[in-house]
């Protein structure tokens, strides 16, 4: 076939809305990856003809179930169930399950795509994929979470196993839920095995994992900085989010001199111009993930810190900025703001944070952008490593473990600096990402021929 027979980008991606449609994140963030492929494979017939991206762009499977569950007051209650098996050509399809009101198809389809890129960039055998529920965890009883988690798992069971699929946590869906899921897991199948990770140390958890995104985010933050002459001893840095990611991140960022002045969550952000101390952030760890409580009751407890009601950090002048709440939290706007504002470097703890139009904004103004398929793939990094764990019947010590996320994250900076210095000398981590995470996935799916 010519050159000039293939679809181009923008009919590529005119075929993705209209297969997908009102699917605006799963558009967005395919078209964020299909940008640098493109241009990636115009001179390499084979993955044209192959349609390999177009392939990668239409899950293996998208399965959804009605989850009924009773409420404390004896209502029946109705949620829908997910997990989108994205991509399974180099392991067993991998990845979190979040419990957020917001879910939905076109959410679970833009995490399954971009888990695939991910967990390829982390070097380890996991394929792509996602689950999770619109059931929303605030204000619910632990009782309630627990028929939640258990009904949830009732059906998901029949899909998910050790080699066929593996799910973790990721927004809403913490220690505890992993605890009831895989405890529903064992009880179904009568199997105790390696189906989740993320678990409890005392029944197959790895050490670091908890810590895992966070620290890895900051990791990634301090390669790119280090890669261009710089350290984060002094630098001045903004988290957005205040739960798994966003507290280990600050926490990590702070142990390496940084002064983190910003935690958020969905009722708006706390800033302490004093910065985030251990102390603050356990206060913080304890209260919104052990108490449920809200991030602006920071202000009652530490004094010379505002709580800024209804806003996201944006605005605060830093030389960093680590987003870790969700995606679609940096618009246009607050990354000219960042610009404007002296930001040197962003990691993304978060999945997408930032909208694609940003992305670009951060990238003329030549910000070093790190993103997220490569910042924050130290948590699932951590989930391989568990599952090996689980599979050898060993436990690792966190020495071990945190010297191997070390190794990972800068085996992941490396892989993408191998595709994206430009000749400017301007490092475009994003289409290094991009690159990377594919090529291994799109060989393998080479290797199986048209399946
Ligand atoms: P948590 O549930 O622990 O924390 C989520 C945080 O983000 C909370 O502070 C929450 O605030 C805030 N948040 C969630 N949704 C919104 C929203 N719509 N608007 C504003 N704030 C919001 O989740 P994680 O820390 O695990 O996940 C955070 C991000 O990191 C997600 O994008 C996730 O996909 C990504 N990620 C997580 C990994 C992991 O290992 N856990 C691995 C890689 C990526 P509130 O309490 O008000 O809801
Ligand atoms: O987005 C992510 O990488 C996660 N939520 C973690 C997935 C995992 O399987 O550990």
């Amino acid at each position: 076939m010519a050159a000039s027979d293939h679809v181009n980008l923008e009919q590529f991606m005119e075929g993705v809305q209209r297969r997908n449609p009102g699917e605006t994140e799963f558009h967005q963030a395919v078209y964020e990856v299909a940008v640098d492929i493109f241009d990636f494979i115009a001179d390499k017939e084979i993955y044209h003809e192959a349609q390999i991206l177009r392939r990668m762009a239409e899950p293996d499977r998208v399965i959804s179930f009605r989850v009924c569950w009773e409420d404390d007051n004896h209502n029946i209650r109705v949620q829908r169930g997910y997990r989108v098996q994205n991509n399974n050509a180099i392991g067993p399809y991998k990845g979190g399950i979040r419990f957020h009101k917001s879910v939905n198809q076109s959410i679970l389809k833009f995490l399954a795509f971009e888990q695939t890129f991910k967990n390829s960039l982390t070097g380890l055998p996991m394929g792509g994929g996602k689950g999770g529920s619109d059931f929303n965890p605030k204000g619910k009883s632990d009782a309630e979470v627990m028929r939640f988690c258990q009904s949830f798992m009732t059906e998901l069971y029949r899909h998910v196993g050790e080699d066929t699929d593996v799910p973790a946590g990721d927004i809403g869906v913490g220690a505890r839920e992993i605890g009831y899921m895989f405890g529903q897991y064992k009880r179904i199948t009568n199997e105790y095995v390696g189906v989740l990770t993320g678990k409890g140390l005392e029944y197959g958890g790895s050490l670091v994992r908890t810590e895992a995104t966070g620290y890895g985010a900051v990791y990634f933050l301090q390669d790119m900085l280090s890669e261009a002459g710089e350290d984060m001893e002094g630098k001045t840095v903004l988290v957005s989010g205040s739960g798994n990611v966003a507290t280990h991140a600050a926490e990590k960022a702070t142990q390496l001199g940084a002064k983190v002045v910003t935690l958020s969550d969905s009722g708006g952000f706390v800033h302490d111009p004093e910065g985030f101390t251990q102390e603050k952030i356990d206060w913080v760890k304890e209260h919104k993930n052990k108490q449920r409580g809200r991030i602006s009751d920071y202000v009652d407890e530490f004094k010379g810190a505002t709580f800024h009601e209804g806003e996201r950090p944006w605005g605060v002048e830093c030389d960093l900025a680590l987003p870790c709440a969700t995606q679609n939290e940096i618009s246009k706007e607050e990354a000219e703001t960042l610009v404007k504002n002296g930001l040197k470097a962003i990691a993304e703890g978060a999945n997408m944070p930032t909208v694609n139009e940003g992305v670009e904004v951060f990238r003329e103004a030549k910000v070093l952008f790190g993103p997220a398929k490569a910042a924050n793939a130290g948590g699932v990094a951590v989930s391989g490593l568990e599952m090996s764990q689980n599979s050898a019947r060993i436990s690792w010590s966190a020495d071990e473990l945190q010297k191997l996320l070390r190794d990972i994250m800068e085996g992941i900076h490396g892989s993408c600096l191998e595709y994206a210095k430009g000749t400017d000398g301007y490092v475009d981590y994003a289409k290094g990402a991009n690159i990377a995470g594919f090529k291994k996935v799109a060989d393998a799916m080479l290797a199986f021929g048209v399946v």
